[in-house]
């Protein structure tokens, strides 16, 4: 064989040796996403391995959100260990299970709904990993679980939402019949954002709930349950409350293909106060949006810091909130981040 060959052949090794070595170097856990950020680790300096527990990908303000923790996570220079639990209970226990398993340094984990998750934050506690609750919270009595809750305050948001239509609606004489799209069933969101509303209302009783059903915060169960709303009160229904955007835009296409104006015959109120309804209101097809923000990851990420380097933190840190309305929407749609 003559030498230019064998020096090709050489070469050709020492490059599949080489591709061999980083695809090593790449590799990733079983179910969850894992990714490295920069060297060295945020501004603690140490690198810390996260557990992310997401509820799953069902609206808009959820991949804002999951992006925005991800980014500030890897950022930082953290490992991050991804599952998106597709809105079920049994995959978010099973992917705190796995982080313990792995023995992350910390837990961020936004549950699906309030109850259910004693058991395996007791388990995460044994293992001396700290907890951080992120966007929803749990509805257990020992608060020795979880380190702090960031998130937003889903009662007020329901108040503020009430407080609107009164403001909205004052003038009208005779009753002002609502139908409510709740979020998912026993969410904090759900619950809370329900309370809120309803707390205002109790002080005008012209102001009555007549239907009210979860959509699961998704625009396809929205649309289903307006559709049903429709069918039984069709022309007598003044108002949609939604516990989420995404649900109100599912039943604008609803109410637009009963042949009723969503905006004008029936109000629109919607909450999170992501693109989607911005463009809604601009179309004059949706009133109001009470925010809900979720762009809260760099905050996340200094509070895991701050708790890892010996820092006492508040047991409740809530994220500063607006509301906006239909003649806001076309000014302030290209400055949204959401
Ligand atoms: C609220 C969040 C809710 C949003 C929905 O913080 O948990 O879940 O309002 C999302 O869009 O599905």
């Amino acid at each position: 064989m003559n030498k230019q060959v064998k020096s090709k052949i050489m070469l050709l090794i020492m490059i599949s040796f080489v591709l061999f070595l980083a695809a090593c170097s790449s590799g990733s856990t079983g179910g969850e996403a894992s990714s490295n950020g920069n060297k060295g680790g945020g501004n603690s300096g140490e690198k810390l391995v996260i557990g992310f527990s997401q509820v799953g990908a069902e609206s808009e303000w959820r991949t804002a959100n999951t992006e925005s923790v991800k980014k500030a996570i890897t950022d930082a220079g953290h490992e991050l260990k991804f599952s998106d639990a597709q809105q079920k209970q049994e995959n978010q226990i099973k992917a705190i299970r796995s982080f313990i398993a792995q023995k992350v340094d910390a837990i961020v984990f936004s549950p699906v709904v309030e109850t259910g998750f004693e058991t395996v934050l007791k388990e995460a506690k044994t293992a001396g990993i700290p907890v951080f609750l992120a966007d929803r919270a749990v509805d257990i009595e020992d608060d020795s679980l979880w380190v702090t809750f960031l998130g937003s305050d889903f009662v007020e948001e329901g108040r503020k939402a009430a407080n609107w239509l009164i403001e909205e609606m004052e003038d009208v004489d005779g009753e002002v019949n609502i139908v409510e799209l709740q979020g998912t069933v026993g969410s904090a969101p759900a619950i809370d954002r329900k309370e809120g509303f309803e707390e205002v209302m109790a002080d005008h009783p012209n102001f009555k709930i007549i239907k009210s059903q979860s959509g699961d915060f998704t625009r396809a169960k929205g649309k289903e349950v307006m559709e049903a709303f429709l069918k039984s009160d069709g022309d007598n229904i003044d108002v949609l409350y939604s516990h989420n955007d995404d649900m109100a835009i599912g039943a604008i296409q609803a109410i637009e293909e009963y042949g009723l104006k969503p905006g004008e015959d029936i109000k629109i109120i919607g909450v999170d106060a992501v693109k989607g309804a911005f463009e809604a209101m601009a179309a004059g097809k949706m009133n109001v949006t009470v925010e809900c923000n979720p762009l809260f990851g760099p905050q996340l990420v200094d509070l895991i810091e701050a708790h890892i380097s010996g820092e006492k933190l508040e047991k409740r840190i809530s994220v500063e909130e607006s509301i906006y309305t239909m003649d806001q929407a076309e000014e302030l749609l290209p400055t949204r981040k959401y």
